[in-house]
């Protein structure tokens, strides 16, 4: 399949890949390529949901490709998901996400500390995940700032949403920001401090009780495909309001290096971090960006308000770009975990009634590194290829 292209756009006979507008934040001294794209198909109208997962398959290697270069890509599926999520087929497995997510990357299985203390991962097509419900009484979730699945030793590099139910006139957004860029615009004292920091995140922050399980079926499209679901969830998941002691913990630089490129980003997610380790050593760690003061007694203190310093940073600073998605029904929207952080654009956004409805699925990941664990890496990588040529 013959790609041709400019860089803001590709095309071939079967589908367009095209850059998105971005919100703000479009003159960073170092990257002012948008953040996102979008992938449509010529002919969308009239395409049967077969002949679009067939077009998108035979295109893997070139959406792979538009994946690496920008961190947002979404699938703009319209009348072909229509079709597959339709009368009939509304049930919870999900395969067509799944189907479509394994185009783009591999899946990942969700871990859990279940009622018997073992962790154990689900199977992918067990770990779809409803989110962000609007029903008039609770709001969209995830209205902070944040990167998914940290609290994972191997956190997932890609989430994926599919847009089962949107408000209508582009309501209920999705925001995302590029990490890169927060990191870029710290000062340069600041940026090196910070590389010496890591942070603690936990599954469950203590005093969070959160309905894993109850969740998926409850939410569920159909009451019918729920009451199944629930009946194919092996028994050591059954939900227990006891998850506090049964949380995940990991720690992870502050800073991480890209896996592919290198590029380092800001590494926060305050939904799930609980400390920050390696505070006592750079204790000179103060600047308007990074508050954790001087001689500060209290490093757990002063951990968790640099953590909120340096999300302030990122919220606030223009230089940092911005693209929120306007949600079309069938909308397959993937994110790169390790450039952007996203948050659903909240209550404020929608109107009583609304319906939100996504399915979620996460990507295989790896550990996160700062740069010199990278270089080593590549370095060993490198020697590794010439022993074997
Ligand atoms: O509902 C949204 O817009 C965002 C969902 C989200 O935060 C997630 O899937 O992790």
């Amino acid at each position: 399949m013959a790609a041709s292209a400019d860089a803001g756009r590709r095309s071939n006979d079967e589908f367009i890949v095209r850059a998105l507008p971005m919100m703000h934040g479009t003159s960073t001294a170092r990257d002012d390529r948008p953040l996102a794209a979008e992938v449509v198909f010529p002919d969308g109208a009239g395409l049967s949901p077969e002949r679009a997962l067939a077009r998108l398959h035979a295109g893997r290697h070139e959406l792979r490709r538009a994946l690496q270069q920008w961190p947002v890509l979404c699938v703009r599926l319209g009348a072909a998901h229509r079709a597959l999520t339709g009368p009939g087929r509304e049930g919870y497995a999900g395969g067509e996400h799944l189907e479509l997510h394994k185009i783009f990357t591999q899946p990942k299985l969700r871990e859990a500390r279940c009622t018997d203390g073992v962790v154990r991962e689900y199977d992918p097509q067990l770990c779809i995940l409803n989110t962000g419900k609007v029903d008039g009484a609770s709001g969209p979730e995830a209205v902070q700032w944040h990167t998914d699945d940290t609290y994972c030793d191997e956190p997932a590099r890609f989430t994926s949403l599919l847009a089962r139910a949107v408000p209508v006139e582009g309501r209920g957004s999705t925001h995302i920001q590029c990490m890169h860029d927060a990191f870029d615009t710290l000062a340069v004292q600041t940026q090196e401090r910070l590389r010496h920091l890591s942070a603690e995140h936990v599954q469950i922050q203590p005093g969070h009780v959160r309905e894993f399980f109850g969740r998926w079926p409850a939410a569920s499209a159909s009451a019918a495909a729920g009451e199944a679901a629930v009946a194919e969830i092996p028994a050591p998941f059954v939900h227990s309001n006891d998850l506090e002691s049964q949380h995940i913990t990991a720690t992870h630089p502050l800073i991480r290096a890209h896996p592919q490129t290198g590029r380092e980003a800001l590494y926060l997610n305050l939904d799930r971090m609980v400390s920050v380790l390696g505070l006592d050593t750079t204790r000179t760690c103060s600047s308007s960006e990074a508050g954790a003061k001087e001689g500060d007694d209290d490093t757990s203190e002063a951990g968790l308000s640099l953590l909120s310093d340096l999300q302030r940073h990122a919220d606030e600073h223009s230089a940092i770009r911005r693209y929120t998605h306007r949600w079309q029904r069938g909308d397959y929207l993937i994110w790169d975990n390790a450039s952007v952080q996203h948050k659903a654009a909240g209550k404020e956004t929608v109107h009583d009634g609304d319906e939100r409805l996504f399915w979620q699925l996460l990507a295989v990941g790896t550990r996160p590194l700062t740069r010199t664990q990278w270089e080593e890496e590549q370095q060993e990588q490198q020697e590794q290829e010439k022993l074997q040529q």
